[in-house]
């Protein structure tokens, strides 16, 4: 039985444990796509609880095995589709490399809430806003800052090789990089910049990070009244 993969196609906390799919059934491991349709309260439901208790998107169901919470999604995705001896596992099993992937995962969830803060997400496609919170926007900084630091000192996020890590990263900093306008010139972060080209030539990207990227940006844009 593939793994049934319950996701919002825009959803920034899917996005990338979606690549992550999309990256594994490009070595063969195949998965199941289940639209939640969250606009019509689809994860409010008794039967999407049964997946995901929070009402949330990402859920993931293997067999009678279900969970939430994007970034253990991908861990256990990683184990249960990973050749446990392989070196440069996405997830490793070296405490210390491992370590590493897990310090980057748990600091995700507080940037990429930043960065929504900073777009003002909740404002401006919930509330009629058209602002963004430049209250924040120092502490966006600071995270490309330690963004760039990190891939200075590896060519990864979390070492030398490609990890889960990287695909989180991709995604928080892509939201900063393509929906802020004071952001389109990334030239003080060549790093960051020379990081997204390589992650842009995997082949999950355009399926699930660039075509849906696109309408989020498209959708943004067009309630702040941008063009
Ligand atoms: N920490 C959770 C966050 C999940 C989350 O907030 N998902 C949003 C979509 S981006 C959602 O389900 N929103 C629907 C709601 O809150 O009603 C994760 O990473 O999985």
């Amino acid at each position: 039985m593939p793994l049934e993969f319950f996701f919002s196609p825009t959803s920034p906390s899917c996005r990338a444990v979606w690549m992550l799919l999309e990256h594994f059934k490009g070595c063969g491991a195949d998965y199941e796509e289940k639209v939640v349709d969250v606009q019509s309260g689809a994860h409010k439901t008794e039967e999407y609880r049964k997946i995901n208790v929070f009402e949330k998107v990402p859920g993931l169901k293997d067999g009678d095995f279900c969970m939430g919470e994007s970034r253990s999604i991908a861990a256990y995705i990683c184990r249960q589709l990973e050749d446990e001896k392989k070196q440069d596992a996405l997830y490793p099993q070296d405490p210390k490399c491992k370590a590493k992937v897990d310090s980057y995962l748990y600091r995700d969830i507080t940037e990429l809430t930043k960065a929504f803060d900073y777009l003002n997400i909740g404002g401006v496609f919930f509330r009629g806003e058209t602002n963004m919170c430049k209250e924040y926007e120092e502490d966006v900084k600071n995270y490309l800052d330690a963004v760039e630091k990190f891939l200075t000192e590896n060519k990864f996020i979390a070492g030398n090789h490609l990890t889960v890590a990287d695909f989180f990263a991709y995604v928080t900093t892509g939201l900063i990089y393509q929906l802020s306008e004071n952001f389109e010139d990334m030239s003080s972060y060549p790093k960051i910049l020379e990081w997204r080209k390589h992650i842009s030539e995997l082949s999950c990207h355009k399926k699930t990070y660039e075509d849906p990227m696109e309408m989020t940006r498209n959708a943004y844009r067009a309630k702040r009244g941008l063009q």
